[in-house]
């Protein structure tokens, strides 16, 4: 008999226990890699365990925090807790926790804002350091041993191969039938015994539908019945509904000019509210037999499957919203084969990204008049969220937008600057900026043409004589620089004033 429905290998059923017995494993200053990614497929028992031993720690007068490796973003059972209790010492590579953020502002955690593609190859070089446990979510656990992955696979083949102990949380909320829905890449080497991946396709399978791992790590399999934790998304509201309007004429256009097929290229479609709500706009567009080549699923893509629209997506996660986590739960079946989840190092790698020619569409905070793009930093210091997969895909799309309102707290700040207070996309990299005041192609323009337009097209008409004065100030102050006029005091007074003002 097995010992429980979900874990029917005899093996690793003997190693079932309690989550408190299972945190008892990790010690202070140990790095844990656990699963997650975007509120999806994060162990949901062992991290309180633990931050329960922290606080008896601390009340112990003993210091207990660790460093923490994830996918990306997780629920507040894991980053919430562990900040509460000031548990982590080190965190990477993404984190929206806003009790996290909190600490990193605070200068409580290190944190290490990564390209969601480099963590595992960074991690398998040697860069972070040795990996202690992994706590990992799965669905079951197969008479082999094998693993049926969760809602994400993020970062979990590379944790449960690097670690020295696993831990394994089975969560039987996870529909048992998400069988089948993954493709593990087992193919990665280090160079220079690397190959290429042999990927043409958004849902070709080059992996096998399972985790492994050696039970002879494994110390603790632990039981669980707990929800993944996503976020309602805001309504579209007019500014999301102008911004998909923007750029589902730009691609009528495109299609039209014969720089994109009729079925458009594979979609990219960031995090956030606004991102979603542009993927939304593509329901009412004429685009038939979509495909999507991304990291997260926000409802937006699922309304596309739905309506036929989209035939087939690969992500390496679900990040959808209660609604829209019921929907995929109550029809689990009828999405088999059309959605398919990836490691994050194969849903955003470069290779991949730039041989599928991705059309990518992600947020930003703030964009400059030439086309650099800052999407992780307020007021060039404080950290949001983190650069996340934007990086990855906007680098080496076919074709990448940027979107953001063009006003920001209320409208008291401009999101179109003379130079953004932080870079994360620079002006070689980003082709199409949008905000509800309209689109900059920036594609194949000099910096002053691009700042034109950028002015003209995207900034909110409250900002644009000073943008446009500055410009115009800054060719007059050196006839000699040309190439991309700037007053540099100037530039960084447009942030500081701001904080002087007490706009932000
Ligand atoms: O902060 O809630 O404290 O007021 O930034 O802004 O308008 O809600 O926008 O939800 O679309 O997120 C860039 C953060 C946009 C997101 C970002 C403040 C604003 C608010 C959020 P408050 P909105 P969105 C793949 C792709 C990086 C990762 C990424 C992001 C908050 O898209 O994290 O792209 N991107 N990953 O007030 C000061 C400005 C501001 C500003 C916005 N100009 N100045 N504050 N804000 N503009 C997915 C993954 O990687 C997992």
């Amino acid at each position: 008999m097995p010992a429980s429905p979900r874990v029917t290998c005899p093996e690793l059923g003997q190693r079932i226990t309690t989550a408190d017995e299972a945190a008892e494993v990790i010690r202070p200053g140990d790095t844990v890699g656990i699963s997650g990614f975007t509120g999806a497929g994060f162990p949901k028992a062992v991290p309180g365990a633990l931050a329960r031993r922290m606080e008896d720690a601390r009340a112990r007068g003993e210091e207990f925090r660790i460093g923490l490796w994830s996918g990306a973003s997780t629920g507040p059972e894991v980053d919430g807790r562990l900040a509460e209790v000031d548990g982590v010492d080190k965190r990477l590579p993404y984190n929206s926790d806003p009790v996290m953020r909190r600490r990193i502002n605070a200068g409580e955690v290190d944190y290490v804002d990564a390209h969601l593609s480099h963590s595992a190859q960074q991690a398998w070089f040697g860069f972070y350091g040795d990996l202690d446990v992994a706590v990992v979510e799965v669905a079951a656990i197969l008479p082999n041993g094998l693993l049926v992955p969760g809602t994400s696979i993020g970062n979990n083949k590379t944790w449960l191969d690097r670690a020295e102990k696993v831990v394994l949380e089975v969560n039987s909320w996870l529909p048992r039938e998400l069988e089948g829905f993954h493709d593990v890449y087992y193919g990665a080497a280090l160079p220079p015994h690397r190959i290429p991946i042999q990927l043409t396709h958004p849902m070709q399978r080059i992996g096998d539908p399972y985790l492994r791992v050696d039970p002879a790590k494994v110390v603790a399999v632990v039981e669980t019945h707990a929800p993944d934790r996503n976020s309602p998304l805001a309504q579209p509201d007019d500014a999301s509904r102008a911004m998909a309007d923007q750029l589902v004429d730009f691609l009528r256009h495109e299609v039209r000019a014969g720089r994109l097929p009729a079925s458009l290229l594979p979609l990219q479609s960031g995090v956030g509210s606004t991102a979603n709500a542009v993927m939304e706009g593509l329901l009412d567009a004429e685009f038939e037999g979509l495909t999507a080549y991304t990291e997260v699923i926000q409802d937006g893509l699922l309304d596309l499957l739905d309506a036929g629209k989209l035939t087939s997506l690969s992500s390496t996660a679900f990040g959808l919203s209660p609604a829209g986590q019921q929907r995929f739960l109550d029809n689990v079946g009828s999405y088999k084969g059309r959605i398919l989840l990836r490691s994050q190092e194969i849903s955003n790698h470069p290779e991949l990204v730039r041989r599928l020619g991705l059309i990518a569409i992600n947020g930003m905070i703030e964009a400059d008049i030439y086309g650099n793009v800052n999407s992780t930093h307020v007021m060039g210091s404080a950290i949001m969220n983190g650069i996340g997969g934007s990086g990855d895909f906007a680098r080496n799309a076919y074709l990448n937008f940027f979107v953001s309102p063009s006003l920001a707290k209320g409208g008291a700040i401009s999101s179109i600057v003379p130079m953004v207070s932080h870079v994360d996309h620079t002006e070689h990299d980003v082709h199409v900026l949008i905000t509800e005041q309209g689109l900059a192609d920036l594609r194949g323009l000099s910096p002053t043409d691009r700042a034109e337009r950028v002015i003209d097209n995207c900034a909110h008409p409250d900002f644009r004589d000073r943008l446009h004065d500055y410009v115009a100030r800054a060719r007059r102050a050196r006839p000699d620089a040309q190439h991309t006029p700037h007053l540099l005091e100037e530039a960084l007074s447009w942030h500081a004033s701001y904080l002087r003002d007490g706009r932000m």
